[in-house]
């Protein structure tokens, strides 16, 4: 059986009750949030043997956080829990969500700098004798984005992970508050010839071809959306380059009104193109919708579904977690995501 093990940062989450802004609230809910983390656990909840390795400081926030995990399966064996001399500012990051109402979108305050994980000498770590326990590794676009040590750190798995032959995920889960769009370009490029499954970066906007540079806009700040014919080109353009990649997809949200959306998601897959259901719902909590989406895409693959049932299941995860209070898709099994996926929306007794 597969044994999954992702590397990143848990954050907790302070969230205004009831939609209120940070400005009119005089209550915090708490909560833990991370995307590694919340795939840590969306894949513990299907009942695969999952694993988080990070670094918290070893007081009660710190602990707190991973008994969280704990109490939801997921193993926390490997997480370092630092002493302020390992970790001078030993602080565990955090962040505010001001959860959007119809037209108004949700906003997120990171207050996460010099949080543990970026203090601390990950030298000091024998990576293959973490890893090789291991047959699959999940890593993001955010801890490289931390600081240069956890940048290292990304680099230095992904190259392990390769050399042991584990298959490795990777979400691109661009954060412009944390770096750049052409920082977040240059490493996630550098990280491609490690990766089977790419999730969350096109790999349009990661193409940066020597003779057409407009191939990798952003336009305004957003990375510019390719037509389907020009997909397809580069798709393939990409395969011949990183002939590793087995998968490649990405999901979209069409916003119909402020909570009103529909999710669909699109999937290379060994030389096929695939295109999901259309799921429409309204939106209670949106964090971490990309996150249930590749926990659902790599529990599919783990357990060799059809490419269709593949991105169907994955997109029945995310959208179900468009419904969930909270980061992680905390409460679903897989018989419920099944059932979603297969459209049927009767009440169960
Ligand atoms: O994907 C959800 C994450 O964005 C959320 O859990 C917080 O990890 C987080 C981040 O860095 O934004």
């Amino acid at each position: 059986p597969e044994k999954f093990i992702t590397v990143g940062e848990i954050m907790l989450r302070l969230t205004p009750p009831n939609y209120e802004k940070i400005r009119m609230t005089s209550t915090f809910e708490a909560s833990y949030g991370g995307s590694e983390a919340n795939i840590a656990l969306a894949l513990a909840n299907l009942g695969v043997d999952s694993t988080f390795f990070s670094v918290v400081p070893n007081n009660s926030l710190g602990k707190s956080a991973i008994r969280m995990l704990r109490s939801n399966d997921v193993h926390c064996t490997p997480v370092i829990l630092s002493t302020p001399e390992q970790t001078p500012t030993h602080r565990l990051g955090s962040y505010y969500l001001e959860t959007g109402y119809g037209i108004r979108a949700s906003k997120v305050t990171y207050d996460r700098k010099n949080s543990a994980i970026t203090e601390f000498d990950f030298d000091t770590i024998d990576l293959k004798g973490l890893l090789e326990h291991f047959t699959w590794l999940h890593l993001s676009g955010i801890t490289p984005a931390l600081a240069p040590n956890c940048r290292k750190l990304t680099m230095e798995c992904l190259k392990t992970a390769r050399e042991l032959g584990l298959t490795v995920s990777f979400d691109g889960n661009f954060r412009s508050t944390l770096w750049t769009w052409d920082e977040a370009r240059d490493f996630c490029t550098q990280c491609l010839p490690y990766v089977d499954v790419l999730l969350g970066i096109e790999p349009y906007h990661l193409w940066r071809d020597e003779e057409d540079h407009s191939k990798g806009d952003v336009k305004d700040g957003i990375p510019f959306q390719p037509s389907y014919e020009q997909q397809d080109e580069i798709f393939q353009a990409f395969i011949d380059r990183y002939p590793n990649l087995r998968c490649i997809a990405r999901h979209v949200r069409y916003a119909h009104s402020g909570s009103e959306n529909s999710l669909k998601a699109f999937m290379w897959y060994e030389g096929h193109t695939f295109e999901s259901k259309l799921f429409t719902f309204t939106i209670l909590d949106r964090v971490g919708g990309g996150d249930a989406f590749a926990s659902g895409l790599i529990y599919a693959m783990m357990h060799h579904y059809k490419p269709m049932d593949m991105i169907n299941f994955a997109v029945a995860s995310s959208a179900i977690k468009h419904t969930i209070r909270g980061d992680a898709n905390i409460t679903d099994d897989v018989d419920t995501i099944r059932n979603l996926m297969n459209m049927n929306y009767d009440i169960k007794r």
